[in-house]
This record gives structure tokens, C-alpha cells and sequence, in this order.
């Protein structure tokens, strides 16, 4: 049985997966109404990634006697200065998630919830490998600079960028 401490911090992190779904889901709107396909692509793989993980702390939640609650979301924005802009924009986010996670692993030790801590390792390892994903588009789109050129490479290569597969191997 979770304490009711964990379970209000889980849901505080179920708000941010689901946040960042709504963002990226935002920004590959975004990037396809711009023409850039590939970015689109890779973003709305990204947001159903975000929707994965919440999905996966409201099902640890509700089986650990909790209960996950599906938040209000505001809006996000709708537009975006550039590429680079958004991509930044991605890593500074993805940072805040790694730290929220890193907080929630240590209130599970002070807690002595060797369950959810456990639990939470496979996000701290998600959490590397966004954070660098996020790291190499950025040092990319640094290479490119306003080359418009290497922009159409870039929407064209950022699929094989990798990410993980979503929930259900989707699109
Ligand atoms: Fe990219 O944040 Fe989820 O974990």
C-alpha cells in the first residue's frame, strides 16, 4: 500500500508526463503546419511517448492502492520562433522532468518505499536517454545554423535519430 505522501507526489508527476504529452504534441503541430514532416513525426512519437509514461504511474498507482488522477492541463503554446527555439525549449524540459524524478527517488528513500523506488528506476533511465537525445538534436541544429539546406537534411534524418518505440510499437 502507498503512502499517501508518494501517491499525491506520483500524481504530481503523472501532471508533468501528461503536460509534456500535451507540449510535444503542441509542437509537432506546429513543426507539420511549417512543412517540416520529419520534425512533426518525431514529435508526435515523442508526445505519445509522454502519454505512455503517465499511463504507466496511473497503473502503478491504482494497483499500489492509490489512485491516479487525470489532471486539468493548460494549454501549450501554439508557436514557436524556430527550430533551434524548440528544440532548446525540449531539453530544458526534459531537464525539469530528470530533476522532478531524481526528487521523487528521494522522498521514495526517505519514505522507505523500496517499491516505487524501484519502480521509478526505469524513469531515471528514460530520463538519460531523452536528456541526451535532446543534447544531440541541439548539437545538430548548432552545426546547421540558419543553413536552409541542412535544415531539409535535418527534417528529413531526425527519424533516425531514434527515441524509444511507444506504447503499443504506434506509429
Ligand atoms: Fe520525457 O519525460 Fe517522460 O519521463
Amino acid at each position: 500500500m502507498i503512502s499517501s505522501k508518494i501517491e499525491k507526489a506520483l500524481n504530481q508527476q503523472v501532471l508533468l508526463e501528461a503536460e509534456s504529452s500535451q507540449i510535444y504534441l503542441a509542437m509537432a503541430s506546429w513543426a507539420e503546419v511549417e512543412g517540416l514532416g520529419g520534425i512533426a513525426a518525431f514529435l508526435y512519437q515523442h508526445s505519445d511517448e509522454e502519454r505512455m509514461h503517465m499511463l504507466k504511474l496511473v497503473k502503478f498507482l491504482n494497483e499500489r492502492g492509490g489512485h491516479g488522477i487525470i489532471p486539468t492541463l493548460k494549454a501549450p503554446p501554439q508557436k514557436y520562433k524556430g527550430v533551434r527555439e524548440l528544440f532548446q525549449e525540449v531539453l530544458d524540459h526534459e531537464i525539469h522532468v530528470s530533476n522532478e524524478i531524481n526528487k521523487l527517488v528521494d522522498s521514495c528513500l526517505k519514505e522507505k518505499d523500496y517499491t516505487t523506488h524501484n519502480f521509478l528506476q526505469w524513469y531515471v533511465s528514460e530520463q538519460i536517454e531523452e536528456e541526451s537525445l535532446a543534447r544531440q538534436i541541439m548539437d545538430k541544429l548548432k552545426l546547421i545554423g540558419d543553413d536552409k539546406a541542412g535544415m531539409y537534411i535535418f527534417d528529413r534524418d531526425i527519424a533516425s535519430l531514434g527515441g524509444t518505440a511507444p506504447a503499443g510499437g504506434g506509429k
